[in-house]
């Protein structure tokens, strides 16, 4: 059986390795699982074929044989079960490790993405000047209370798991805004998850695939 996932044909990031193909390709790297990718242009997404495999039209889906899934949560966690490496064996240490991909997705994400479409989707709106930095304030909040857990720990919960991956991940797209910065112990845990081998494959990979493209929009 081959693993294929798909990724943007041209990343909007040209290669920043911020959109979410990074994240899977990063665990199946952790892995050492080899994969094939179907590039896709925006339009192609939206066609039948990959509304098939995915209902939002979106990248990154997963293929294995006839198994198919979407949403980086779900490949993650699948292919973290499936191999040795991204969940630890202990019963409590492995369902810690789960409620940290959960937390990534669910209570850092979502607050990151509001600055990004407040940015990129109601930048010209009248209220947008008010709006983005009451935004900007509950991310701070949240990467301070992350802050806090962190500590001067090197990952979340004893050894390096998917709970990172999906955290390092979420945190990764707020370099842009600064705020990560504001964070020493975040941002060298960031830099930490960077310098991992796997993570290195992976972004070497989304990056010659977007390499001599324009970025997208
Ligand atoms: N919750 C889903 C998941 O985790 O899988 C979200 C999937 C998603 O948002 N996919 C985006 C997509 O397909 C790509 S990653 N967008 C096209 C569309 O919706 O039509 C999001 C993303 C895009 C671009 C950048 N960037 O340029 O920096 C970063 C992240």
């Amino acid at each position: 059986m081959s693993i294929t996932i798909t990724a943007f044909e041209r990343s909007p990031d040209g290669g920043k390795g911020l959109a979410r193909d990074t994240r899977v390709r990063w665990a199946l790297e952790e892995v050492g699982q080899p994969y094939d990718v179907r590039y896709l242009s925006f339009q192609a997404m939206k066609e039948p074929a990959h509304l098939r495999l995915h209902p939002f039209g979106q990248i990154p889906t997963y293929e294995d044989g006839d198994l198919v899934l979407f949403e980086t949560g779900g490949i993650v966690f699948h292919i973290a079960e499936q191999h040795a490496g991204l969940l630890p064996k202990d019963a409590h240490a492995r369902a810690r490790a789960i409620a940290w991909m959960f937390a990534a997705l669910n209570s850092v994400e979502p607050g990151l993405l509001e600055l990004v479409i407040a940015k990129f989707h109601e930048g010209d709106k009248p209220w947008s000047g008010e709006r983005t930095p009451l935004i900007v304030d509950r991310i701070r909040q949240r990467l301070g209370q992350l802050s806090t857990r962190l500590g001067d720990a090197e990952w979340l919960d004893g050894a390096f798991s998917a709970g990172d991956l999906m955290m390092v991940s979420v945190l990764l797209r707020t370099r842009a805004s600064g705020i990560l910065e504001e964070f020493p112990n975040l941002a060298a845990y960031v830099a930490r998850g960077e310098a991992r081998p796997a993570y290195q494959r992976a972004f070497a990979a989304q990056l010659a695939a977007n390499a001599g493209k324009p970025p997208a929009h």
